[in-house]
């Protein structure tokens, strides 16, 4: 059978998937990306398989070399003998497709081994963006028997916070003389790196720049029994790459040794139904706004000043939290 011609339905996906069929994993994780029904049905089929791995988020600024350290980190990931997929996330891609197009390259010396799966993730029009699509993509990843999960995220934005709160371990990248991200790591998104990487080591300034994060490290002490250490890599030559491996693994197990996991867990939960809940508020609404009766009045009333705004928001706040049970397609797709 060719690759055309082979159909999947939601029932195949969510049975060959577990099994380890790569087609399914990558059509499974275009649904989780588009969102709805279809996706609902197969993350509570797939859910049970979920929570395996160790997930791990690598962010900093575009151009510092994450793409590449990700490369040379499943290299090293790959001669412990774990399977690895990773997620590419880059909010600019879905207008350019370049960045996407880079990151396949970069990454292409991975391409036939069976046991990596790299994937850029596109906002395909999932409500609730990346993030949603992103949890869900990685529990598709989990139940496909993926040991480890990669996230790269470029920047530290809002969306891109969201994301590194998804994983275990968050390794924050810079570069020599990236001043201004040792500035920004000074003002507040420091304690979102677990581990740091000085990239482009052979560049000048490198030491430099690492001093500056260790003495900055220092005086932010949160008294958390973690220490995030500081490397300095060249990610082409994969200079230091497997100390920082070890370092990675080292924080899961300081984690998984102290309550830290759990707490981590827990407020990831809570964000990921903060935006679920609100997403499902943001969608009613729309619906409501145009077919609800209530809201209807709600709005006239609102034009004629008989109602105040924060007044009509609570009165229809239990209109949009009833929800509408939609059902999967079932439909079959080749
Ligand atoms: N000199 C040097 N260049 C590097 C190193 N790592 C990556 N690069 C280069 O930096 C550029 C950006 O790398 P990329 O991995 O795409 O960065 P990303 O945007 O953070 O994913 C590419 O041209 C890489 O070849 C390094 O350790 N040293
Ligand atoms: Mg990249």
């Amino acid at each position: 059978m060719t690759n055309a011609t082979v159909k999947f339905t939601l029932e195949s996906i969510s049975e060959d998937l577990p099994k380890g069929d790569r087609r399914s994993l990558a059509r499974a994780i275009s649904i989780v990306e588009d969102g709805g029904p279809d996706a609902n049905w197969l993350v509570q089929k797939l859910f049970p398989y979920a929570g395996r791995a160790h997930l791990i988020g690598i962010t900093g600024s575009p151009g510092v070399g994450k793409s590449t350290l990700v490369d040379a980190l499943i290299t090293e990931i790959r001669s412990q003998g774990l399977k690895v997929g990773v997620l590419a996330i880059d909010p600019s891609s879905p207008f350019t497709g370049g960045a996407i197009l880079g990151d396949r390259i970069r990454m292409q010396g991975h391409t036939m081994d069976k046991n990596v799966f790299i994937r850029s993730m596109a906002n395909r029009g999932h409500a609730g963006g990346t993030a949603l699509a992103t949890y869900d993509a990685v529990r598709m990843l989990e139940a496909s028997g993926y040991d480890v999960v990669i996230i790269e995220t470029v920047g530290v934005g809002q969306s891109e916070l969201a994301i590194a709160q998804t994983a275990d371990t968050t390794v924050l990248v810079l570069m020599p003389g990236s001043g201004d991200d040792v500035q920004a790591i000074k003002s507040g998104i420091m304690e979102i790196g677990d581990v740091f990487v000085v990239n482009k080591g052979d560049l000048p300034g490198a030491n430099k720049t690492a001093a500056e994060i260790i003495s900055s490290l220092e005086l932010s002490n949160t008294g958390s029994p973690w220490k995030p250490p500081v490397h300095v890599t060249n990610a082409e030559t994969n200079d230091g790459i497997e100390e920082v491996w070890q370092s990675i693994r080292k924080h899961k197990e300081k984690l998984e040794e102290s309550d830290l996991l759990q707490a981590r867990r827990k407020s990831k939960v809570q964000a990921e139904l903060i935006e679920l809940v609100a997403e499902m508020a943001r969608n009613n609404l729309k619906e409501s706004l145009e077919h609800s009766p209530q809201v209807q009045k709600v709005l006239e009333q609102m034009l004629k000043h008989q109602l105040d705004p924060h007044s009509a928001a609570n009165k229809v706040i239990e209109d949009i939290f009833q929800t509408n049970d939609r059902q999967p397609s079932n439909k079959v797709s080749t």
